[in-house]
């Protein structure tokens, strides 16, 4: 059995049924069960900041599926869920995310695991240390990268309490 963190984040409203039904598909997978879930937290954006809040969560989870099955799986729901409100070519409401699997590094041409993004974001950090307080990312354990974080980042993930 593998333990994967995955990350998740929306900013098209309905947020909320984005996360849920996101998170409903997950569940009626067979090979996929539901181990642990951060709280909700609405964070600003980071890179392209013209756009609306996000709503992020970390999940972890155990699964029998291999890295690129899990994210075959994951992108199916991400069209699943983007299908049904945007029009063609509009934003996505959903985005999920393969942070770590196992302690493995993985880069192949679909897939680079640990996420390369997740050790300078806010939105996936305070999430994931949430649920994992003691977990490594490569050699740096999250503690240290938490307080790598600028204030302004940190005080841009909040709670979400709707
Ligand atoms: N890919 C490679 N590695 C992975 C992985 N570990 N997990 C590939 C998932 N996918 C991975 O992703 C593009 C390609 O990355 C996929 O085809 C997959 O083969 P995508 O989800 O289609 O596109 P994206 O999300 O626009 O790109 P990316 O690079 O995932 O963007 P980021 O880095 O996730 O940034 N601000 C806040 N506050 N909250 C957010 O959630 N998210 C983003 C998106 C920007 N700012 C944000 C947030
Ligand atoms: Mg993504």
């Amino acid at each position: 059995m593998n333990r994967v963190y995955l990350g998740l984040g929306t900013n098209i409203e309905p947020r909320k049924s984005h996360l849920e039904k996101a998170l409903e598909q997950l569940k009626q997978n067979e090979a996929i069960t539901i181990v642990k879930q951060s709280n909700r937290y609405e964070t600003a954006p980071v890179g392209y900041t013209e756009q609306a809040d996000f709503l992020n969560m970390v999940v972890e989870i155990k699964t029998t599926l291999s890295p690129e099955l899990l994210l075959d799986r994951c992108q199916t729901i991400e069209k699943e869920l983007g299908r049904e409100r945007t029009i063609r070519f509009g934003p996505r409401t959903i985005d999920l995310d393969i942070l770590l699997y196992n302690e493995e590094n993985i880069k192949t041409e679909r897939l680079t695991v640990p996420h390369p993004r997740m050790h300078e974001r806010g939105f996936v950090l305070i999430p994931l240390a949430e649920i994992a307080p003691h977990i490594k990312i490569g050699e740096e354990t999250i503690d240290k990268l938490l307080n790598k974080l600028p204030k302004q980042e940190r005080d841009d993930v909040k709670v979400w309490q709707q």
